[in-house]
């Protein structure tokens, strides 16, 4: 049965303001003259079916052919004159609902949107604004940035010095530093030594083994930014810590929400071209966003992994279904072509992606952005934030997630519950603070990846696990994914939450969850 067939069928149904259910949409591209038995499905639909069911093609059709072999022919230009046919297109549906006030594009009749009362705005893009060569200095750059950035939200809570002038003071004295963590070691009697780094210099800090704060100590990742207060040696060499202070947000924090009850769609790792995408899974997806139930969800937000990409990981290519990464876009648009025309979509990418792999990952090139411009999407780089209607979303792909989970205890980060990996995340006010392991760096100039402003909604994707929550007030949402368990997933037991939609009301920032597997 050609493709094409089924995609008429799909616009045809939608654009009268009908879902369909997957099997229907095949029946009646395999029937004889489909155009014919659309019209005929149609007719006879009750007046509350918002769905072309299986049930439906085959009672009108199975009808049809019991009235002989022209039935087909009879019902394209029917007698009944009670039923439109040739300008149906412009027709309210025949699901006694309301009419709807405008529809955009692909959008199904069910969906009564006023894109006016949209808003959309992009900050933190650094596409097209690389100027890192990867040399030393860009380097020292970078983190001098990030210090500077985060130190800044530090520096009003502690009377600090810097570490070239900490070493000077007389022992005993009460010191404060901002830095960089350069290194966490254990000492032989079970204490903690973590080394501090500023513009001046490092100093070392040691958190004893009876102390409240040995509990953070667990926390910790190399090169993200605090601050420590404690009391000096009386060599001066090093210092005791009292008190330990992050970044953080604000407990007081209070998001902002939409003016009127609208809602986003928050997806992530498609994986199109993987032998594991589940496009049925996808397929019901994109016809729940037909329907009457999700005539509120107007905006579309992909953190990244669109496709599978080639390349990524060892032996990858024997569960590759397209090997072509062009290829694997090009059936990636097809799937985003499913989603109700008048969706916003905002895209990141990920590290599949055809982009490079450092972070901060700038957004698909031209001939990408070609490839997927149905709908018109705003593509930005990874990280990115978008302020849908007042409410703003950190989006970033969240290859560092891995990196949190292996370096915390189960309790405080776990792809169970990958919502609280990003709460550490959030608490650093970094999307990637630990540099070397698995999150690569591309040094610019501007530290991209430092929380600058506290997001309203911070969502990632990437461990294929969905889960959310909140922390101070901002809600946390890893999305999941549209890809079933891979063989290296089953090999270290990676359960993919695969199939899900978390839907957001943006009026809220209340979570509900579709599934669609
Ligand atoms: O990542 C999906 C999840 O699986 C993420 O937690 C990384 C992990 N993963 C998947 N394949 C590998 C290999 N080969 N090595 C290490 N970690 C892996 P995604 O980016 O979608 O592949
Ligand atoms: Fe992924
Ligand atoms: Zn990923």
């Amino acid at each position: 049965m050609p493709l094409e067939a089924s995609a008429r069928i799909v616009s045809e149904l939608t654009s009268r303001g009908y879902n369909a259910e997957r099997e229907a949409v095949t029946k009646l591209a395999s029937a004889e003259n489909p155009q014919a038995a659309l019209e005929r499905v149609v007719e006879d639909l009750p007046e509350d079916a918002l769905v072309v069911r299986t049930d439906h093609v085959d009672s009108t059709l199975l009808r049809g052919n019991s009235t002989g072999p022209n039935a087909d022919a009879a019902s394209d230009s029917p007698a009944d004159p009670a039923v439109s046919t040739g300008d149906a297109t412009t027709d309210p549906p025949a699901t006694g609902g309301d009419v709807p006030v405008e529809t955009k594009g692909g959008g199904g009749a069910d969906r009564s949107v006023d894109p006016a009362l949209r808003s959309l705005e992009i900050a933190g893009d650094m596409t097209g604004q690389s100027t890192g060569t990867g040399e030393y200095e860009d380097f020292v750059a970078v983190f001098r940035d990030r210090l500077e950035r985060l130190g800044s939200k530090l520096r009003g809570r502690v009377n600090h010095r810097p570490a070239s002038a900490i070493q000077n003071m007389p022992g005993g004295s009460d010191v404060a530093m901002v830095g960089l963590v350069n290194d966490i070691r254990s000492t032989a009697s079970g204490h903690w030594l973590i080394e501090l780094e500023d513009a001046t210099g490092t100093f070392p800090w040691l958190v004893m083994k009876d102390r409240e704060y040995v509990d953070l100590v667990d926390e910790l990742l190399c090169d993200e930014v605090l601050a420590m207060e404690g009391t000096l040696a009386d060599d001066s060499g090093i210092a005791f810590v009292d008190s330990m202070y992050f970044p953080d947000i604000p407990r007081t924090h209070e998001p902002s929400t939409a003016d009127r009850h609208v809602q986003a769609a928050l997806i992530s790792d498609v994986h199109v071209g993987s032998d594991e995408f589940m496009a049925e899974a996808w397929n019901r997806f994109a016809d729940w966003l037909h329907t009457e139930q999700a005539q509120h969800v107007e905006y579309l937000l992909l953190a990244g992994d669109m496709v599978e990409g080639v390349g990524v990981y060892p032996d990858q290519d024997e569960e590759l279904e397209i090997v072509d990464i062009y290829e694997q876009y090009e059936a990636f648009s097809e799937h985003l072509k499913k989603i109700p025309g008048d969706i916003e979509i905002v895209m990141i990418p990920g590290n599949h992606d055809a982009v490079r792999l450092a972070e901060p990952q700038p957004g698909f090139d031209e001939e990408l952005r070609e490839i997927m411009s149905a709908h018109d999407p705003q593509i930005v780089s990874n990280p990115s934030t978008v302020t849908l209607e007042g409410v703003s979303v950190l989006m970033y792909h969240g290859v560092s997630l891995d990196e949190v989970i292996a370096e915390l205890p189960e309790e405080k980060a776990s792809y169970d519950d990958p919502h609280k990996a990003m709460y550490q995340l959030l608490k650093k006010r970094h999307v990637a603070p630990q540099f070397g392991g698995h999150t690569r760096l591309a040094p610019e100039e501007r530290d991209y990846l430092v929380m600058e402003e506290v997001p309203d909604i911070f969502h990632t994707g990437h461990v294929h696990k969905l889960g959310f929550g909140k922390y101070h007030n901002v809600l946390a949402i890893n999305s999941g994914c549209w890809q079933a368990q891979t063989d290296f997933q089953k090999s270290v037991n990676i359960d993919p939450d695969a199939g899900y939609a978390p839907i957001v009301d943006l009026d809220t920032l209340d979570v509900t969850v579709q599934k669609f597997s």
